[in-house]
């Protein structure tokens, strides 16, 4: 390997100091959630060779969703990787009815994972991109309910997502930044690619699932009518890009620019992501890259404090210009019209 190559473990061992405790506890546990994301991403790359791997598995999840095999694959990966660690506490699972418990007992201060192992699996059976996006808490207090879990994004000790595509992707932040890693298969290491980075102040681009728009509050359906209406001198139209995976669709708007929306609807009232294990990873990694992160009623996603673990939210996140944006079409929609 030549020399000087900035792996995750020496960036990580490199940069103890920001990082949430000097145990060195936390290094590891990051190191480790790079072990899941290679093993998640050596599967991945084969499942199409190896009989059985893709499909269904018959199973509905908490969710109410069909549970694909490689969701178990992926939710196993993260819980047989830190399983007689020590170093986490609970696992919180998009594929999990309730908190899975790995240390008993628990020490306030301990680590939770929350975590949604396969995101996007939907797409997997095609080749498109899919990712894992993980948040790390604090215990608090300890036992068994869900209580201590239910903390606010800006609790978050850390949060970020892989990308598993053309190139598999670590993105993360602590606090101190957004940084991005890219496996090197040649020698097996997640390999720094991108330090401190800053998502452009506006972009070109709307992510949304314009399927949805019949659904849509009607100050919504204004706002991306504006985006779409012709206007060299604020350079509209904006394009849409849409990949249906939450870790590639937020992907590109980090590195871009724009906004990515998954807004409330008729269908999904509260809207359709999850808070604690998609939402609020997703919001940390924003706002460290100076952009925002909100609901479709103008609340910072990092501000809202839980009800429970697997409770769902609207999404309003990118650039801060376009975000704004949306913002003041909201606001006017609340201005009432004299009659
Ligand atoms: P829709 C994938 O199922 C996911 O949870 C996110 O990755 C993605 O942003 C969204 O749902 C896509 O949902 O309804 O557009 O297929």
């Amino acid at each position: 390997m030549p020399q000087g190559v900035m792996t995750l473990a020496r960036y990580i061992l490199s940069r103890q100091d920001t990082f949430p405790d000097n145990t060195g506890e936390f290094s590891n546990v990051m190191l480790l959630i790079g072990v899941a994301a290679k093993t998640i991403a050596w599967e991945l790359r084969r499942a199409g060779l190896v009989e059985d791997a893709l499909g269904l598995t018959g199973e509905i999840n908490v969710q109410g969703e069909q549970v694909r095999k490689l969701d178990d694959y992926a939710n196993e990966v993260f819980l047989k990787t830190f399983q007689d660690t020590g170093l986490v506490c609970t696992i919180v699972s998009e594929e999990l009815e309730g908190p899975e418990h790995l240390m008993q007992p628990c020490t306030p201060g301990s680590y939770a994972l929350l975590v949604d192992p396969l995101d996007g699996s939907s797409n997997v059976d095609m080749n498109i991109n899919t990712g894992s996006i993980f948040a790390i808490q604090r215990r608090r207090f300890c036992g068994d309910d869900e209580a201590d879990l239910l903390q606010a994004g800006r609790k978050q000790v850390a949060a970020g997502y892989i990308l598993y595509g053309p190139s598999t992707i670590l993105t993360f932040t602590t606090g101190h930044g957004v940084h991005m890693f890219t496996l090197d298969a040649a020698i097996g290491e997640f390999v720094l690619s991108a330090q401190s980075l800053t998502i452009p102040e506006r972009g070109t681009y709307y992510s949304v699932n314009q399927g949805n728009s019949r659904r849509w509050q009607p100050w919504l359906r204004t706002f991306l009518d504006y985006l779409q209406t012709e206007d060299k001198a604020s350079k509209r139209p904006y394009s849409l890009r849409y990949v249906g995976s939450l870790a590639a669709d937020i992907h590109r708007t980090l590195l871009i620019g724009g906004i990515f929306l998954y807004p409330s609807d008729t269908k999904s009232p509260k809207g359709k992501l999850r808070l604690l294990y998609e939402a609020a990873p997703m919001a940390m990694l924003l706002e460290q890259a100076q952009g925002q992160a909100i609901t479709d009623q103008g609340e910072a996603i990092l501000d809202i404090e839980p009800s429970q673990i697997h409770q769902r939210v609207s999404v309003i996140m990118g650039s801060p210009y376009e975000v704004g944006l949306a913002q003041k079409f909201l606001q006017q929609s609340k201005v009432p019209v004299l009659g």
